[in-house]
């Protein structure tokens, strides 16, 4: 099946406070260096680059029990959320660029508003479910899942910042890919809930093949429905994308990455994604930052039909093989 997008929005969304590294809100912007509307730019659909919201900044935030930054977190999502939801309405694929990835609560979110019946794919290192009762360090970045969910409602308190909105996704309509850095409280829920997850480990037992075809028969065997892809820069091993807040060795390989993207564009259904968690002052050089944005860049790319084939769907063949 052909990819069926008519038209992309490219979003930032400059924003750190779900995590305590700053440098990761400048992702928008080396992304963007990186080529990414160039790149994007010569498929058979068209390009809108929306810009990058202006987030307003809370001086006064205390944290919740242990959780940093609540009111600035909620805000940001609440922002996005309306923006992707807009986007998405208005038929565009969108592209979010973070920025950390307490921002996939207001993408995944606003997707949501427009296709209650998406479901998630999520590629990262970690599983980021944390509740505020089990995150061992208070990051909001490490608990955008848990605020999705309804199997957890009733382990989410009401955070200042988030009054605004309800969990809207369903456990089963969740798989990971990637994970190698699960919390103790992380892995309860996994299991509790019956989450389909795999791990690195699973990659290397299955291979990158046989977990996506796993991954498309649970979530697309009942229904073919839109798809959400949210990519944390840090699921890739850190030789890859050096410049992240919290690589973890033992990561994907570059072929196991665009393996995933290539295979969730074959199926036509990609209707919003992700790429956060990239951190330009992270880099040990400007050579790690630069690959680690060109990575996002394909990442992106893939995603959205380049193939590795090098069937390039814009090219006319008759004037082509002349
Ligand atoms: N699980 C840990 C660490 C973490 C989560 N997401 C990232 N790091 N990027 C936590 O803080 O919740
Ligand atoms: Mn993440
Ligand atoms: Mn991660």
């Amino acid at each position: 099946q052909q990819s069926r997008a008519q038209s992309v929005a490219v979003l930032g969304a400059p924003f750190s406070r779900g995590q305590r590294r700053r440098g990761v809100e400048h992702g928008p912007k080396v992304i963007r260096d990186a080529g990414l509307i160039e790149r994007l730019s010569g498929f058979d659909y068209s390009v809108h680059d929306f810009g990058d919201l202006d987030f307003h900044h809370f001086e006064k935030d205390e944290p919740y029990m242990d959780v940093k930054s609540p009111r600035n977190v909620g805000a940001a999502n609440k922002m996005l959320s309306g923006a992707v939801s807009r986007a998405v309405g208005a038929g565009h694929t969108l592209v979010m660029l973070g920025g950390d990835h307490s921002l996939a609560i207001g993408s995944v979110g606003g997707h949501a508003q427009q296709s209650p019946d998406l479901c998630l794919i999520w590629v990262d290192a970690h599983a980021d479910i944390n509740t505020p009762m089990t995150s061992p360090s208070g990051n909001l970045h490490g608990l955008p899942v848990a605020f999705m969910l309804k199997e957890l409602q009733d382990k989410m308190p009401d955070i200042p910042g988030f009054s605004w909105m309800k969990p809207f996704l369903s456990s089963r309509d969740l798989v990971y890919i990637g994970l190698r850095d699960v919390d103790p409280g992380e892995y309860h829920i996994l299991k509790n809930l019956g989450i389909q997850y795999f791990t690195m480990r699973d990659i290397d037992r299955l291979g990158i093949q046989r977990v996506m075809e796993v991954t498309f028969d649970h979530l697309l065997a009942r229904k073919q429905r839109p798809i959400h892809l949210s990519f944390d820069i840090d699921a890739f091993d850190p030789s890859l994308a050096p410049a992240t807040g919290t690589p973890v060795n033992g990561g994907l390989t570059y072929r196991e990455g665009i393996y995933i993207t290539e295979e969730i564009h074959n199926t036509g259904l990609l209707s919003a994604m992700d790429l956060v968690e990239v951190n330009p002052m992270l880099g040990a050089s400007r050579e790690a930052v630069e690959a680690t944005a060109s990575l996002a860049v394909d990442v992106i790319a893939s995603s959205l039909g380049q193939t590795r084939e090098g069937a390039h769907p814009s090219i006319d063949v008759n004037s082509a093989v002349k």
